[in-house]
C-alpha cells in the first residue's frame, strides 16, 4: 500500500531523544551499519550498549538511527537495538536508497551518509562512528569512492571517526576531502590516524586539541555561512592499536580474497572487515570496539561543548 501524498515522514523519536530535543539537552547521533554490517554478533550488540551508555555518562544522549519497517528511527529502545543486532537482511541504506528503504516498509541500517541525513533532519549536529568510507583502494578501475564523502560536503553534521581504514586509499580520500571543502581535523595530534594504527603515515590538515576548541570552529563555520559537514578523526587509544605494519599484511590478503571473489559495490565494506576479522582471530574486533567508544566519548564532549 503507498501512502497518500499529504501524510508526514514516517519518522519517530526514543522518549529518550524526544525529551532531549525538549529541554535543548546535547544529542550525539549513532549510525547502524556499524551493527549490522560491520561486526558479528554479539560483539556488535555489546558495543552499541556501551557507546550508548558512554554517551550517557558525558550529559549526552544517544540517538541510534535506523529504518525499521519503514519507519526512520531516531534513537532505539535496547529491545529494538538487540533485535536489529540479530538481524540478518537488514538493507545497507545510504543517500540513494533511505527513502526507498521507508517508501518500501523495509528495515535498514543507516551507513554514515544516511546517518548525516537523519541526524540533520533531526536536528543533531554531532555523531560519533567507527570509520568513515573513502576512496577504494584501485578506485582508479573501479571508481568505488564512498557516498559519506559527498554526504560530508552537503550535510551539517560533525562526524567523530578514527580516521579512514587502511583498506581504503587514504590520501585519495583526503583529497576527495579537500576538493569537497570537508575540513580534517584531527584531534590532539598532527597525523592522521589509519582507524586501527594511530599512525597513517600523514599529516593530518587541520588539529585541534579541546572539544571547546572543535565547537568554537563550527560556530565561526556557523557565522561565516559555509555549509556542510566536518571530520573530526580521534586516533585510537595507545593500548588498543594494532601498529600499520601489521595490519597492512592481513589488508593485503583481505583485498586478495576480495578480488578472487569478484566481491562490488555495497558489498565491498563489509567483505572486507569480516575478512579482517577472521585473519585477526577477532583482535580487529577487539580494537574496533576500543575506538568507536573513544570516538563515542568526544562526540559527547563536542555536543556538550556545542550547547554550552
Ligand atoms: N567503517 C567501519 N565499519 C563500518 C563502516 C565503515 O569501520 O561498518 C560502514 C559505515 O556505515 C560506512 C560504510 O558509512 O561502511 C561505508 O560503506 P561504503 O564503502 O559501501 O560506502
Ligand atoms: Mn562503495
Amino acid at each position: 500500500m503507498t501512502r497518500p501524498a499529504s501524510a508526514l515522514l514516517p519518522m519517530q523519536y526514543s522518549e529518550e531523544v524526544a525529551a532531549a530535543k525538549a529541554r535543548g539537552a546535547p544529542i550525539v547521533a549513532l549510525e547502524s551499519t556499524i551493527i549490522t554490517h560491520g561486526m558479528p554478533y554479539p560483539g556488535n550488540l555489546d558495543m552499541a550498549r556501551s557507546v550508548e551508555r558512554i554517551i550517557r555518562e558525558e550529559g549526552a544522549v544517544p540517538a541510534t538511527i535506523a529504518v525499521i519497517d519503514g519507519v526512520l528511527h531516531i534513537g532505539l529502545d535496547d529491545a529494538t537495538l538487540e533485535t536489529l543486532a540479530k538481524t540478518e537482511g537488514a538493507m545497507k541504506l545510504s543517500r540513494a536508497d533511505l527513502a526507498f528503504a521507508i517508501a518500501e516498509r523495509r528495515t535498514g541500517a543507516t551507513t554514515v551518509a544516511a546517518t548525516m541525513i537523519g541526524a540533520a533532519r533531526a536536528g543533531i549536529r554531532v555523531f560519533a562512528t567507527g570509520g568513515i568510507g573513502g576512496v577504494h583502494r584501485k578506485a582508479e578501475e573501479t571508481f568505488d569512492i564512498s557516498a559519506d564523502l559527498d554526504e560530508l560536503s552537503r550535510t551539517g553534521v560533525i562526524v567523530v571517526c578514527a580516521g579512514a581504514k587502511a583498506i581504503l586509499d587514504i590520501p585519495k580520500t583526503l583529497e576527495v576531502l579537500e576538493t569537497r571543502g570537508v575540513p580534517v581535523v584531527t584531534y590532539d595530534s598532527p597525523v592522521f590516524p589509519a582507524f586501527w594504527s594511530r599512525d597513517s603515515g600523514l599529516k593530518s590538515p587541520l588539529t585541534l586539541n579541546s572539544p571547546a576548541a572543535i565547537a568554537n570552529f563550527q560556530t565561526v563555520r556557523d557565522q561565516l555561512g559555509v555549509d556542510g559537514g566536518m571530520l573530526i578523526a580521534n586516533p585510537v587509544p595507545e593500548a588498543d592499536e594494532i601498529p600499520r605494519e601489521e595490519m597492512e599484511i592481513y589488508i593485503a590478503r583481505a583485498l586478495d580474497n576480495a578480488e578472487r571473489d569478484e566481491i562490488a559495490g555495497k558489498a565491498v565494506t563489509p567483505y572486507l572487515l569480516d575478512s579482517l576479522f577472521r585473519l585477526t582471530d577477532g583482535r580487529s574486533l577487539k580494537t574496533n570496539i576500543a575506538l568507536v567508544e573513544n570516538n563515542a566519548r568526544l562526540a559527547a564532549e563536542i555536543a556538550v561543548a556545542l550547547v554550552d
